[in-house]
């Protein structure tokens, strides 16, 4: 047991929790190591020579001496591989059913006695002892997968239950099979192009492009983080590879713990020597098939939102400042801080709910002593057009008389231990039990508990708590591995279900919402969550560290998660811990008002994070950064809608359009905001001006009206009081006008161009799909004042909206 460990819980939840948590620990490393099969000798295995191949859908299945390998092209381009009779279903990750075969696609033999796959959008080549060359159809190679290997042992467990993929195990027979379980783990290593970078691998503090090393896939409640720390909530094996010769993404269908290890290739400068990039995935156990896409950034989100389900659109209320803390405390409390908000004319759209509101840390209830009438205060703010979040964590406090401990016993949807009890851990209320979201009947009945939250008058939820956290005064501080899930009927363990807890938690919430309130879009975000979550909602840093790295940190989280497909998120302004300075506070603020969630929160025992906490300076910028994201309501729409329907995120790396512009895929310190707007965020103390990388073309600063021309590096003024915006050449920016309107911000074009904008106006609370109206921006002339610029809707209609044109 490491010394940091024990005092860690002991440290963060006091000494009574901390005896607690010392015993959960000591009950999980017994559970576990009666349960858990011992790894016997092992056996390795790789797929052998090619011994023939039939064609399938889509493409086939080739066999070999010891495996074989389904490569099926969907339509749409993204093309599974499964080995050893891995399909793509069952699968989390996977929106619904898993889309039909490209009927145009044929497997073809290739020379030396490979095989290869023709599709539109890739060429796969299949050698004959299992190498997968994965190449652009003009034949570029993308990345070649080496044979994989396994290790295949016999476990011999001791307890009962066990993964024998019977369901969970409590009767004689089914302790009888458990005994005795096979399982393999699995390697697979992947060359790559020299100068490749890597983006993805879900949220990671270290950095947008993530550097060589070892990054490992389990979901894990760090405690308050700093960059270095790695594995955080959410883990995905998702991996972008960027390279000039093209751009992929590559999905691991596979929810087990793992690791993937990334070095960066080296060129040979035309000595013919290069080094290629390696990555390289290990998995503890479960399927070794994946998912690759290819082709420009767009068209691959586009293709994994299609694969994975498209991003819930948050409620436009979402899309506005919105403030947090845990230990608000009361209703007065609660009261004050709006109030504060309103008397300074500070732009509000939500306040959130912390744990301390519920009775005794229980989930689905109310402190009435602090919160006597929360209905009445939510109708009452909301009157006021702030809205109320609640906190969600899934542990239910296990005490008898209790009737959401009592319901949910008596429904039988707590996890169990092999030997059928339910599993015990410790959280905020003491000694709990976990519902079990990969059973149906646990998320129906999870999801019909918030009603409890409507009726208390919250207009959205916020799940925290789910990797699932349970107190440990040493080891991992979750589940025993050997807890048994129902995994939709399939049975199996927390080795596999471990990281897909908080995926299920938030599709049950996400659909007792729907089911609540069917004519609403939900509004929900969770701390952890697993390919695929976008379809129920976004997410948040965590508790980010208060510092200047932390501040980083949080912009690298929120790109790293946009390009694994969840565009929806944002840190805690101000860092989760400590005091920040005024001048980190602010330039934190002036950050998250260009991010999706723009929250400030912080823990309780924190300092302030009200924007007026800072001093009159600082409030005044705060004030600015709240008018210009309430300025951008109409682009910030857009863009979810956008990302809604295209699985584009709103923040994008500088690299978006241009992947082949090495300077910029090297550039981690700015960001795309949509098509239209570059946003250089001051990440040091002590900034006042700073570089900014330039993508190609005509770039306005939208403060001085400067224009600079890209690619390049260009110097800019970041004074305190703002943080460097720059806008494209040509964009026309929905922005809310002084009247309340929606009106166009148009940036002329350079000359000889033409540039183009996009609105989605607001669908409102429902289900609406307004059609989008695009526009067409024109420059002619070139008078004192400028070229004379035209603004056209695309499909020949008047243009609904006031045009105010910038001028340089
Ligand atoms: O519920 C309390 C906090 C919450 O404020 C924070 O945002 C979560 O990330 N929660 C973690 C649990 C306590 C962490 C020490």
């Amino acid at each position: 047991m490491d010394a940091r460990d024990l005092v860690r819980s002991v440290k963060v939840v006091g000494t009574a929790q901390g005896a607690r948590a010392l015993r959960s620990a000591w009950r999980r490393r017994r559970t576990d190591a009666r349960a858990l099969p011992r790894v016997g000798a092992e056996r390795a295995r790789t797929p052998g020579g090619a011994t023939g191949a039939e064609p399938r859908p889509g493409g086939g299945v080739i066999r070999f001496e010891r495996s074989s390998l389904w490569v099926r092209v969907a339509v749409g381009g993204a093309v599974f591989f499964g080995w050893d009779g891995a399909g793509p279903e069952p699968s989390y990750a996977l929106a619904g059913a898993c889309p039909e075969p490209d009927p145009r696609v044929d497997l073809e033999p290739d020379k030396d006695g490979g095989w290869r796959v023709v599709s539109e959008r890739m060429l796969v080549i299949v050698s004959r002892y299992g190498a997968v060359e994965i190449r652009t159809p003009g034949g570029v190679l993308l990345r070649r997968d080496l044979p994989p290997r396994w290790w295949e042992g016999e476990g011999t467990q001791e307890g009962d239950g066990g993964q024998a993929g019977t369901d969970a195990g409590t009767g004689p027979e089914a302790r009888e099979e458990g005994a005795r379980s096979a399982y393999a783990r699995w390697l697979q290593r992947t060359e790559l192009p020299p100068d490749a970078h890597f983006f993805g691998l879900g949220g990671r503090a270290s950095g947008l492009r993530l550097r060589e090393g070892t990054y490992r896939l389990w979901n894990t409640d760090p405690g308050p983080f700093s960059p270095g720390q790695d594995p955080l909530y959410i883990t995905m094996p998702v991996l972008m590879g960027v390279a000039d010769v093209g751009t992929h993404l590559v999905f691991h269908d596979n929810t087990w713990d793992g690791h993937v290890s990334l070095r960066e290739g080296e060129e040979g400068l035309g000595s013919g020597h290069d080094r290629p990039g390696r990555c390289e995935v290990r998995m503890s156990g479960g399927p070794l098939r994946y998912w690759v896409l290819a082709g420009p950034p767009a068209r691959v989100l586009h293709g994994w939102a299609a694969l994975t389900g498209s991003p819930a659109l948050p409620p436009r209320w979402a899309l506005g400042h919105q403030h947090a803390r845990w230990g608000f405390g009361s209703a007065r409390e609660v009261r004050r801080v709006a109030e504060g908000y309103r008397a300074r004319g500070l732009p509000l759209r939500a306040l959130h709910l912390d744990i301390d509101h519920y009775r005794g840390h229980r989930v689905f209830t109310v402190d009435e002593g602090h919160f006597p009438d929360l209905p009445g205060l939510a109708a009452e703010l909301r009157g006021r057009g702030v809205r109320l979040v609640s906190i969600v964590d899934p542990a239910v406090k296990a005490e008898p008389g209790w009737t959401v401990y009592d319901d949910g016993a008596s429904a039988d949807v707590f996890v169990r231990d092999g030997r059928g009890r339910e599993v015990r851990g410790v959280v905020w209320p003491g000694v709990s039990v976990f519902p079990d979201f990969t059973d149906p009947r646990a998320r129906k009945w999870w999801g019909e508990l918030y009603a409890e939250r409507l009726a208390q008058g919250f207009a959205g939820v916020w799940h925290d708590m789910n990797e699932p956290t349970s107190f440990a005064a040493f080891g991992d501080p979750t589940l025993p591995l050997s807890a048994r899930h129902a995994l939709e009927g399939r049975g199996g363990d927390h080795r596999e279900a471990h990281n897909v807890y908080a995926l299920t938690m938030a599709r049950a919430g996400y659909e007792g919402l729907r089911g609540l309130v069917p004519e609403q879009r939900p509004f929900l975000f969770s701390r952890s969550g697993w390919a695929g979550m976008q379809r129920y909602g976004g997410t948040w840093s965590g508790d980010v560290e208060t510092g200047w790295e932390g501040l980083r940190a949080s912009l690298s989280l929120v790109l790293g998660l946009g390009l694994c497909g969840v565009p929806y998120s944002g840190p805690d302004v101000g860092g989760f811990t400590g005091h920040p300075s005024p001048e980190l506070y602010l330039r934190w603020f002036q950050l998250g008002a260009y991010l999706p969630l723009f929250r400030t929160h912080a823990a309780k025992w924190a300092g302030r994070r009200e924007p007026w906490e800072f001093g009159d300076e600082v409030l005044d910028h705060a004030r600015t950064a709240l008018a210009e994201r309430e300025r951008l309501m109409p682009y910030l729409m857009t863009l979810a809608q956008l990302a809604h329907r295209t699985g584009a995120p709103y923040v994008r790396p500088l690299w978006w359009q241009h992947p082949r512009d090495r300077e910029l895929r090297e550039c981690e310190d700015a960001f795309l905001l949509g098509d239209a707007l570059l946003v250089a965020p001051v990440l040091a103390p002590g900034v006042r001006a700073r570089t900014v990388r330039l993508p190609a073309g005509r770039w306005y600063d939208t403060a001085t009206g400067t224009a600079y021309e890209g690619p390049g590096t260009v110097r800019v003024e970041a004074p305190l009081s703002r943080v460097p915006v720059l806008a494209r050449a040509g964009a026309a920016v929905p922005v809310t006008g002084r009247d309340g309107s929606t009106e166009l911000e148009v940036w002329p074009p350079a000359s000889g161009r033409t540039g183009s904008g996009l609105v989605i106006p607001d669908p409102g609370e429902g289900w609406d799909r307004p059609p989008p109206e695009r526009f067409t921006v024109r420059a002619y002339g070139g008078g004192e004042r400028g070229p004379r610029v035209v603004v056209e809707r695309e499909d020949g209609e008047p243009v609904p909206y006031r045009v105010r044109v910038r001028r340089g």
